[in-house]
């Protein structure tokens, strides 16, 4: 008797131990992988949450959104004399209406609310405010949308956090040579310091540039933007000279005069895909990621955040090929010592726009032309099996965020981190289910996920990418990046939902990816009673 019960006893712990085993095997890992990558280490799916107080967000701009571009006194931009000019948007659209969130104050406010979302980060279009760009004339209509939107951001809670520049430059300053006239940088902290007197006692967030390196290259280097220059080699060292102390002096004019009293922070937002090393055994390739990252994000941070200088490869490589080419002194231009020690340190926090990922490998391009291509000596593409989006320059590369964070956290020592726009585009469908930017989403904020907890970087924030459909700028509408479907041909532009939107609404309220994940616990427990119930009819003999 008393060895039967024994033997019924090992036998219920075995049939426990046997499900226990299935039920830990039989949970599909959460998949959140595109099934191309297949390093099971680094893409395991991480449980956990993020420090407390880390800020959620999602981004607008606004010639995406705003519409009304001549309306209430508004100035033009280069965007305007753009997309009007025709022959350079797809299907030539324009931003003349886009969003309309120049009318649309209460249902962009609705959309945050309904999401849970405590942080907006949206753009002032600088010729709305100032119709040529100079103080000379204000325009109080202008001023007066941004207060009413800040106004009622505040009122549900949302605390604004503001770009001062995202493109759209007054068509009246490039007439006169825009971010190649030095004389912009006077006219930029003019500009700067009129926001910081108008708003910076509600608006505790400033961005003074969005991605400088887009409005070099694509503006003054490859053309395709306004204003449709093409000096890749020469023109864009200038132009970024000139955005750099820009944003230096528009940051000491926070610190000097407003710091104090309104409290907030001031940095600049950078972008860039990761660089992968095609080969990590082979140092060359760690050698030449670097470099791209270097010239990439280095040409604005090194001076920002190290020493008010380039990086020294910038300034070797294009110092080497200029002379070559019989320049008499390097295409780099130099700061002076003194503007040196002024711009060093003009950063609270490095803003990261973050998309994609790219293969480099060294590449010697000692050709004859001068551009800022051919400096860098690189060779650099993405991998065909990578997903695809909606976008050919974006495939999805969810740990090549983590690998970002991590360079930038061990390049600049720690500098606070936020990560100012991360998201995907689909093409222009009526999709309210959009699953790859539900996956997107949740692997690329897991990879941030890990980049704090695991690797210990200093990561503040995240914004999504973007609120709602836009225009896409060289693509207009032709590629949705919203979390929010809009309609361009319905007048009313509702904003509808994507599944999107609630899967990014689930980790903001949950501050990440909780331990007890809903489906997981419940076929634990079902399968627990399952065996204890089975063990039960064996221990009274009814079974086995
Ligand atoms: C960000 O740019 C911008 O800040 C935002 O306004 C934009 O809507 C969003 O990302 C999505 O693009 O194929 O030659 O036309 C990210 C940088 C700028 C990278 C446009 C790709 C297209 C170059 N992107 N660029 S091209």
């Amino acid at each position: 008797m008393a060895e039967a019960t024994s033997i019924k006893i090992l036998k219920c712990f075995a049939i426990v131990l046997v499900l226990t085993v299935t039920c830990a095997y039989s949970q599909e890992p959460e998949f959140v992988y595109p099934d191309v990558f297949n390093d099971p280490e680094r893409d395991a799916f991480l449980y956990g949450t993020f420090p407390e107080g880390f800020v959620w967000s999602s981004a607008t701009s606004s010639y995406q959104i705003e519409g009304a571009w001549d309306e209430d006194g508004k100035g033009k931009s280069i965007w305007d004399t753009w997309t009007h000019e025709g022959g350079h948007v797809k299907n030539d659209d324009t931003g003349d209406v886009a969003c309309d969130s120049y009318h649309k104050i209460k249902e962009d406010v609705s959309i945050l609310k309904e999401m849970g979302l405590h942080h907006y980060r949206f753009s002032f279009s600088w010729p709305r405010i100032l119709p040529d760009g100079t103080i000379n004339n204000i325009n109080e209509k202008g001023v007066e949308y941004y207060s009413n939107l800040i106004d009622a951001l505040l009122e549900a809670d949302i605390k604004p956090m503001v770009t001062l520049f995202h493109w759209d430059l007054p068509q009246a300053l490039d007439d006169f040579g825009g971010w190649t006239n030095e004389s912009i940088v006077g006219l930029f902290n003019d500009y700067a310091n009129l926001c910081f007197e108008r708003y910076g006692s509600r608006v505790k967030f400033w961005i003074t540039f969005n991605e400088p390196w887009i409005v070099s290259l694509l503006g003054y280097g490859a053309g395709t933007w306004p204003p449709g220059i093409t000096e890749p080699g020469t023109t864009v060292y200038i132009v970024t000279h000139n955005i750099i102390k820009s944003h230096a002096k528009a940051w000491h004019t926070y610190d000097d005069n407003y710091r104090e009293s309104q409290d907030g922070l001031i940095g600049i937002t950078l972008n860039s895909d990761h660089m992968e090393p095609f080969n990590m055994s082979k140092p060359d390739d760690i050698v030449a990621a670097d470099r791209v990252l270097q010239f990439q994000l280095g040409w604005f941070a090194h001076p920002i955040y190290i020493n008010g200088d380039y990086p020294q490869i910038m300034k070797e490589n294009i110092a080497y090929k200029s002379a070559m080419q019989n320049y008499s002194q390097s295409r780099l231009p130099e700061f002076t010592a003194e503007e040196k020690l002024y711009i060093k340190g003009t950063g609270d926090f490095f803003g990261l726009n973050h998309y994609t990922t790219t293969y480099a490998v060294t590449s010697l391009t000692d050709t004859d032309e001068a551009s800022y291509w051919t400096d860098q000596n690189i060779a650099s593409w993405k991998d065909e099996a990578w997903p695809k989006s909606g976008s050919d320059w974006l495939q999805v590369v969810p740990w090549g965020l983590r690998h970002l964070v991590n360079w930038i956290d061990n390049e600049y020592g720690g500098i606070p981190i936020y990560v100012t726009e991360n998201g995907v585009s689909t093409h222009d469908v009526y999709e309210l289910d959009d699953v790859i930017r539900q996956k997107y989403y949740r692997s690329y904020i897991n990879e941030l996920l890990k980049a704090i907890t695991i690797d210990n970087c200093n990561v503040k924030g995240y914004t999504a990418w973007s609120l709602m459909d836009n225009f896409e700028w060289a693509s207009g509408y032709s590629e949705r990046f919203g979390i929010h479907y809009v309609d361009f041909n319905d007048d009313e532009r509702k904003r509808i939902p994507k599944k999107s939107a609630e899967t990014y609404a689930k980790i903001v309220a949950d501050n990440g990816f909780p331990s007890s994940g809903g489906m997981r616990s419940i076929g634990c427990v079902q399968l627990t009673i399952l065996a204890v119930g089975l063990s039960l009819l064996s221990s009274v003999g009814l079974m086995v």
